[in-house]
């Protein structure tokens, strides 16, 4: 059976990805680690608006490489991915932090950074399913219908949850909460949207506890069920960004 802890969306939280590794008895050489062979899981978003992106990338795509870590997408992934192949993006919402730490990189870092995220972006799936169908790793969620499935509708479902094309006043997209109508028997571990305490719901599980926001970075642990947090360090408290 697969052991995996599942890391909640770091945005360039680095020094608590560290911490929270470390925590769970993984060992650094450039990367961690597990003794027992566990394996590391990514809800995505693993830059924007922290001050360490670069360095997160360089660990997750060094471990998915080494088939350590599965990384499932998300939208400022997504985004990051659009702008290394040259796209026009905007670059707010936190890309400006993750393209300025670029900026100063040297040529020969930036083409391997670059080459690196851009191949594990698409070579990463949609989302993961795992243990015989019994957990499945997304960014935004999953509707139970879509699992094993792969579309247009899909991937944005996936990205940016189950948005409904309207602003809300906040400026932010307006999200319907697909978990609470969630009947599947797969457990869904996701992130996306910041909560202070991660949210489970009908076999869902949310850990992104907006560790940027100042809050924590939660890890869940499969099968155990286990949560581990590490407190904000890197970043203030910013009440107003907690669903
Ligand atoms: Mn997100």
């Amino acid at each position: 059976m697969v052991k995996v802890d599942i890391i909640g969306d770091i945005h360039g939280c680095y020094e608590e990805f560290s911490l929270l590794t470390k925590q769970m008895g993984y060992t650094w050489d450039r990367i961690p680690i597990h003794p027992d062979g566990r394996k590391l899981a990514f809800v995505g978003d693993l830059t924007d608006r922290g001050p360490n992106s670069i360095k997160v990338i360089e660990v997750v795509t060094e471990l998915v490489k080494r088939e350590l870590a599965f990384y499932a997408p998300g939208n400022h992934c997504n985004k990051l991915y659009r702008f290394f192949l040259g796209n026009p993006v905007q670059q707010k919402h936190g890309l400006e932090t993750t393209v300025a730490e670029f900026n100063e990189l040297k040529p020969i870092r930036q083409e391997h950074i670059k080459e690196s995220f851009i191949q594990l972006y698409e070579e990463s799936s949609l989302y993961h399913i795992l243990d015989h169908e019994n957990l499945v790793i997304t960014h935004a969620g999953i509707l139970e219908k879509d699992i094993g499935k792969k579309n247009k509708h899909i991937e944005t479902f996936v990205l940016y949850g189950d948005i409904t094309g309207q602003i809300l006043e906040s400026g932010r997209p307006e999200r319907r909460d697909w978990a609470v109508n969630y009947q599947g028997k797969p457990m869904i571990v996701y992130g996306h949207t910041p909560v202070l305490e991660p949210r489970v719901m009908n076999n869902t599980y949310n850990i992104d506890t907006g560790v940027v926001f100042g809050n924590k970075l939660t890890a869940f642990r499969y099968p155990e069920k286990k949560f581990m947090f590490q407190k904000a360090i890197s970043m203030p408290y910013d009440p107003t960004r907690f669903s």
